[in-house]
């Protein structure tokens, strides 16, 4: 019987000890607009994009038809992103409408023009983080060892999976796709690979309700001729700075030395660089994994000045403190380190911030030091964009945590933005 297992785990004789690392990249697919379509199904195969706070039309919807399910609401009856005015960003469209050319991120403004037909649906982020929880505790169901990467993905170890090693991760990664999908009726993607790194990469090669199987032995024909921008952890400026130096591919980085590239990009990240063309990462997939920062950010419906508008802006401010420190609280946990993030109206960003010696997570405390940050910051010009943000988190339940000089070190980061969620990296 114990043989049994050993053999149906690890197939042709293979032992524990030799079972290869297989780590997949686990992402839903056109989330938050998936979960819309969950409680709208006949909008799916049509474009949708969610944006934009909830505006009077939503509201109208859900009144004129409060008396019908809301899968019955007749389409004629929904917004379209046409005549839309106004700030709001898209958050995600479905695959539908990206192929008009609209993605997250854009403004609703410039989606309007290229995909007027689209329907626009506000955000709702209480009913994505049910989907969230959802599907991440059917994937530990099955596969125990999984790291929680945000609202819409996560890594998982499945070396030491039943099926795990099965076609390369294949038949694992399929039998979690499927308990989703029968579970929540959602779709995701899943990249399977010797590491994070490629796994990552790998998610996203069969998108929508893909699986991709990557080995070692693929770095040259699936990786290499990726462009860099696709390596997670090269952004937009390092991407610029690579392409001014004449490295596009990853191929062509990997044909760099790692001398050279430490001369360009410093020791940490040009060494690091140098690893990742290569396909190597040894980072393990950590289980428990607590959020860096929580912050809210909004941008305005028109652009607002620090004097003239000063109740507004104020009002504003308030409110996206209560919005942090509410999150905050709900999840459980307070931060030491309070700062702010604005946009001007030519788009160019500033950041500022201060750590204060006790952990709060109280709106009034985090208004006050959020504010003394605000002042030292030239407010001539007009805002387009506010943010708070509370970093140096530790959790709230400990209260002896709380006396701590040194939070314990973080390892993913939780979003949650009034009109996006975007990443750490782009966030202040
Ligand atoms: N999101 C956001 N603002 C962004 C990017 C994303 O609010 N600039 C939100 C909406 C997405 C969710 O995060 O649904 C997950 O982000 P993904 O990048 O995984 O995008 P999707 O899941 O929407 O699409 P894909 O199928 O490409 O993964
Ligand atoms: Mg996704």
């Amino acid at each position: 019987m114990t043989c049994g297992n050993t053999c149906s785990r690890y197939p042709h004789g293979m032992s524990a000890k030799s079972a290869i690392r297989r780590i997949a990249h686990l992402d839903m697919d056109a989330f938050y607009a998936s979960v819309e379509l969950l409680r709208y199904p006949q909008l799916s195969g049509l474009p949708v994009v969610i944006g934009g706070a909830r505006r009077p039309q939503d509201e109208t919807l859900r009144q004129t038809h409060a008396h019908q399910a809301l899968a019955r609401i007749p389409l004629e009856a929904f917004p379209r992103l046409q005549g839309y005015s106004g700030r709001g960003v898209i958050t995600t469209a479905t695959y539908a409408a990206r192929q008009f050319g609209v993605g997250s991120a854009m403004g609703l403004m410039k989606a309007a023009k290229l995909c007027p037909q689209a329907i626009l649906l506000p955000v709702d982020f209480a009913e994505y983080r049910k989907y969230s929880r959802a599907f991440k505790a059917i994937v530990t169901d099955i596969a125990p060892l999984m790291e929680d990467r945000g609202v819409d993905e996560v890594y998982i170890d499945f070396t030491e999976v039943p099926g795990g090693q099965r076609e390369g991760g294949r038949v694992l990664a399929r039998l979690i796709q499927k308990a989703i999908f029968d579970q929540t009726g959602l779709t995701c993607s899943v990249g399977v690979a010797p590491n994070k790194l490629l796994a990552k990469m790998a998610s996203e090669f069969n998108k929508p309700n893909g699986i991709a199987i990557v080995f070692e032995d693929d770095l040259i024909g699936k990786i290499w001729p990726l462009a860099c921008r696709k390596i997670n952890g090269i952004g937009p400026k390092s991407d610029e700075k690579l392409k001014s130096l004449g490295i596009v591919t990853i191929a062509q980085l990997a044909e760099q030395e790692l001398q050279w590239l430490i001369e360009h990009f410093g020791q940490k990240t040009g060494a690091w660089m140098f690893a990742a063309a290569h396909g190597r990462d040894d980072r393990p997939v950590v289980l428990e994994s607590e959020p860096v920062s929580i912050s809210r950010e909004t941008t305005f419906e028109r652009d607002l000045h620090a004097v003239r508008d000063k109740a507004e802006l104020g009002a504003i401010f308030t409110r996206l403190c209560e919005q942090v420190a509410g999150d905050l609280q709900r999840q459980g946990y307070a931060g030491k380190t309070i700062g702010i993030k604005l946009r001007f109206d030519d788009f160019k960003g500033v950041t500022r911030d201060q750590t204060v010696e006790h952990y709060t997570a109280d709106a009034k405390t985090i208004r006050g030091i959020a504010g003394q940050c605000l002042k030292r910051v030239p407010l001539s010009q007009r805002l387009r964009l506010l943010g708070v943000r509370v970093a140096s988190l530790v959790k709230s339940d400990s209260t002896d945590k709380f006396k701590e000089n040194s939070p314990p070190a973080p390892v993913a980061t939780a979003q949650a933005a009034t009109d996006s969620i975007v990443t750490t990296s782009q966030l202040f």
